[in-house]
């Protein structure tokens, strides 16, 4: 099991040296600040990425998210989706020639959705949904104000009916050039908010899409243990069942509090599931994709990229893998 920093956007030299710092073997960036005026991402651009970790020693191991505006059409299935599709492709085939091995995706089409911070141990600051206080209060994050959506509802067959064709042009391509894309779950994994269905709310969803809209040894998930421990079941059992049928390309570790309707994030070993039980999980089965900590807390003094917090659960997540690799013996 490998351990990457990510969740940010650019390869600066502070971040590098603080990837090589913590010890891990890899970096994923999250919606890397790169020109996109075209609609997708150019080779040259994609290769210095590559190569900007190569001079540190580092794996580039995904990039998750080319920019919402890439392909918001193809999620709501609107005039000018064929050319983000031919876009998307673009961009798939300059990542695998760039030698960028796995893109990550979801399929919001207005976001994720948090609600004002909550206070978590000690008064770090995490992230957090009420959903009580949906239009009573300014959103942290969601309700993106993408012109296409103002007054539109889109029901549960439209979305799942606009993934179809969405992945029945893209896969193909993927599976040509060696890619691998990965779909992260909805998040809040609520069955609609804004208007919008969201089909990645559950594990039935993840069924459906990988094991009949679009199989592919080329298409995984990007299982993300918080939103699975959002959705309220067993998180540790929902990531069994996928990466034992070798379907997880990569593992968000984070953790709530609360599900559903209200949650807040925490530490691992505060929340829903046992992290120990899920990386023996993840070792049982010969999981042999990377780790990364997604969304973690706000130190005191913390940089506005949280490098405090990555540190502290980056550091949590390298302890617990090297235990469970050196004492679980399957
Ligand atoms: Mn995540």
């Amino acid at each position: 099991m490998r351990i990457a920093l990510g969740q940010f956007n650019e390869l600066t030299h502070e971040r590098l040296t603080f990837a090589k710092q913590l010890g891990v073997s890899g970096v994923q960036l999250n919606t890397p600040l790169l020109p996109g005026e075209q609609g997708y991402w150019e080779l040259r651009d994609l290769k210095r990425l590559r190569e900007r970790c190569d001079e540190y020693g580092l794996k580039l191991e995904a990039l998750e998210n080319v920019p919402r505006t890439f392909y918001h059409k193809a999620m709501l299935g609107l005039p000018g989706r064929d050319e983000q599709i031919e876009n998307y492709q673009k961009t798939v085939r300059n990542m695998a020639a760039a030698g960028i091995p796995v893109l990550g995706y979801n399929w919001m089409p207005n976001g994720v959705w948090r609600t004002p911070k909550a206070v978590g141990r000690g008064g770090v600051l995490v992230t957090a949904y009420d959903h009580d206080l949906i239009g009573e209060v300014p959103l942290e994050a969601g309700i993106e104000t993408l012109p296409e959506l103002a007054g539109r509802e889109i029901g549960r067959e439209e979305m799942w009916e606009n993934y179809r064709y969405f992945t029945s042009a893209v896969i193909p391509v993927v599976e040509e050039v060696g890619l691998k894309l990965a779909i992260h779950p909805d998040d809040p994994p609520l069955p609609t908010l804004g208007g919008v269905a969201r089909i990645f709310d559950s594990a039935d969803g993840f069924r459906r899409a990988l094991e009949e809209i679009a199989p592919s040894p080329n298409h995984g998930m990007e299982f993300c243990l918080g939103c699975f421990s959002e959705m309220g079941g067993d998180a540790v059992a929902d990531l069994r069942y996928f990466a034992e049928r070798g379907t997880v390309v990569y593992l968000h570790l984070r953790d709530v509090q609360g599900s559903g309707l209200k949650f807040q994030e925490c530490f691992l070993g505060e929340g829903n599931f046992d992290t120990v039980t899920a990386l023996c999980t993840l070792k049982e089965v010969g999981f042999d994709g990377f780790i990364i900590d997604d969304h973690v807390p706000h130190f005191i003094d913390d940089s506005d990229w949280n490098h405090r917090g990555h540190a502290h659960t980056t550091g949590y997540i390298l302890g617990m893998v090297e235990a469970v690799d050196k004492l679980y013996r399957p």
